[in-house]
Parts: structure tokens; C-alpha cells; sequence
């Protein structure tokens, strides 16, 4: 059977779903969007997934067309439609058709779409002995210009980051301010340790507000791990005892290398393996539960 997609709340065949080339989304990235998993038929933090949306599309002056009840239900229901309990649900909100010009009132409706698919996880090595990463050249744009917070279509400043990470032969790199602070990665948030202590940047600096980020501070204070949001270096990096990174489609996944500087014993940690083993605990329960 094909993978229904759901677009402004038809389902079509993956092969027969279309945008147009006016869409704003296309024409200058000019949307919002979510990445969600769903285990075993539980949608993690569908929630938090959800709010984040309508607060990003509220950034950047764009009325979702239907409230949070009704694209929560559109969710669930695409899940069923397609049979699916082990999911990645990507969740667009487009500022939809207009002319070619950039004016949003010319976009009277904006469009939305949900694909659920199969998850592609990074490779089982990079779990068990860890990713190597770098430091991205392309610095991270001002909050002050378009705020990271905004999960935007708008991943350009990301996607070069990631060319330097390619180039480099790894798969993540890390994207610094102008004052060479670390902010995270191109596509997940960072936490390094030290003596014990959890720590990760402040989203001010030029973050997203990771959900996975989140679930892993809630986790630690529960387990009376220290967690503070701080400032910090790539150097602080490099001298850290374990570090890793949070995402929705990575879960949680060590760093042992950075810029070639072996971190810590050059392994994953054990305070990151304590802390893998309660998210994917966290993962069996914590969620909207769904039926196919
Ligand atoms: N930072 C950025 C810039 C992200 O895009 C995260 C952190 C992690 O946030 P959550 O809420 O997921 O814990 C993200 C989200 C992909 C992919 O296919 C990853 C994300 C978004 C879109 C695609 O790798 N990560």
C-alpha cells in the first residue's frame, strides 16, 4: 500500500501529493514545520510538538489555518491511516499559494501537510562507539535577524553547517555565535559533562528549545544529576569528561571526538548510557496514545 499524506486535511498517495510552485514554503522557505516520533504507538511530547508549532508559526505571523485539537486528531489519524506505530511524523505549515513576489498577504491560505514515515536512525556504531563532529565555520545567525528558536523552513543557516560537516568526513557539526559561543548542532541540541555536572547552552544564545533537550534535563534533575543551561566554549568542550547530542531522530548519541580531540576516555560515558537508558524508558510512557 502507498503512504497517505495528509494536505489540509485530504489524504493522498505519496506519489499523487503535490505543492504548488507558488507555495511560499517553496519560494522563500517562508513556513514552519515539526519532526515527531511515535513508539509503539505512543507519540512522544506530542504536546510540546505541537505548541512549538503554533508558537513558531506565531513568530513569524502565520495563522494555522486549524486549531491545536483538530491538527492533534490530524496527526493520530494519519498514523492509523498508513498502519503506523514505530513513526516519524514530519508536521509543515507553509504560508501557502501567492504570487512571486514576497508580500504574505497575497498567501490567503496557508497550506499544511503531515507525512509519517518509517525513522531512519543514524547507523547502530555511531551509538555504541560514538560520533565524531566539528566545528562548523558557518556561524550561527543573530537571534536578533531570524531567531533559531523559530523551527522555520528556513534551514539554510543549518544545511551549510552540515556541508562543513560533510566536507570534514563526520556527521554533525556544532554552530557557534559571533562570540564563538557553542549554540548546538545543525539538527540537534548538545550537552557536555563535567565532574558530574550536566551542562547546555541557554536557547538565547541562538538554539532551538529541544524537546528530546528537555526530556534529558527533566530526567537528570529527577535523578539528581546538576543541570545548569551555561555559556560555553568549544574548548570547554574539548576538556569535557562526556558529551552527546538530543534530538527527536537521534534520540541521544555520544561524541567522543571533536575537531580530532579524543573527548574524554574516547568511549560514550557512563553518565550518557544513564541517561539513553531513562529517555528510552521515558519513550514507553510518556505520550498521546494512539490505536491503528
Ligand atoms: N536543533 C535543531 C536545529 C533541530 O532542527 C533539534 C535541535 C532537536 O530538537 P528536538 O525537539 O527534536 O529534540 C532539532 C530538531 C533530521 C531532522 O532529519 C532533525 C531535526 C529537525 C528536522 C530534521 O535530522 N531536529
Amino acid at each position: 500500500m502507498s503512504l497517505k499524506i495528509c494536505i489540509n486535511g485530504k489524504f493522498y498517495d505519496k506519489e499523487k501529493a503535490r505543492i504548488s510552485v507558488f507555495d511560499h514554503g517553496l519560494l522563500y522557505g517562508d513556513g514552519v514545520f515539526e519532526g515527531i516520533r511515535s513508539y509503539s504507538g505512543l507519540i512522544f511530547r506530542l504536546k510540546q510538538h505541537i505548541d512549538r508549532l503554533y508558537n513558531s508559526a506565531k513568530a513569524i505571523r502565520l495563522n494555522i489555518p486549524i486549531n491545536k485539537e483538530k491538527m492533534t486528531r490530524e496527526v493520530i489519524s494519519t498514523l492509523k491511516k498508513n498502519k503506523l506505530t514505530n513513526a516519524y511524523i514530519r508536521l509543515v505549515v507553509t504560508r501557502g499559494v501567492g504570487d512571486l513576489g514576497l508580500d504574505p498577504r497575497k498567501c490567503p491560505h496557508p497550506t499544511y501537510f503531515i507525512i509519517t514515515d518509517r525513522i531512519k536512525l543514524y547507523p547502530q556504531e555511531f551509538y555504541e562507539n560514538g560520533l565524531h563532529i566539528v566545528t562548523a565555520k558557518t556561524k550561527r545567525h543573530l537571534p536578533e535577524a531570524l531567531d533559531p528558536r523559530i523551527k522555520s523552513l528556513n534551514y539554510l543557516n543549518n544545511i551549510l553547517a552540515k556541508i562543513n560537516a560533510i566536507d570534514a568526513g563526520v556527521e554533525e557539526a556544532i554552530m557557534l555565535t559571533h562570540e564563538e559561543y557553542v549554540t548546538e548542532c545543525t539538527g540537534d541540541n548538545i550537552f557536555m559533562i563535567k565532574n558530574s555536572r550536566l551542562i547546555t547552552p541557554p536557547s538565547e544564545l541562538g538554539a532551538l528549545e529541544g524537546i528530546t533537550q528537555d526530556a534529558v534535563i527533566e530526567i537528570a534533575r529527577k535523578n539528581k544529576i546538576h543541570v545548569s543551561e551555561k555559556k560555553i566554549k568549544v574548548k570547554d568542550l574539548y576538556g569535557a569528561d562526556e558529551c552527546f547530542l538530543t534530538g527527536t531522530a537521534a534520540e541521544l548519541i555520544p561524541v567522543v571526538k571533536i575537531d580530532n580531540r579524543k573527548i574524554g576516555t574516547g568511549n560514550p560515558g557512563p553518565i550518557t548510557e544513564f541517561l539513553t537508558l531513562e529517555f528510552h524508558k521515558l519513550t514507553k510512557k510518556d505520550g498521546v496514545r494512539y490505536r491503528i
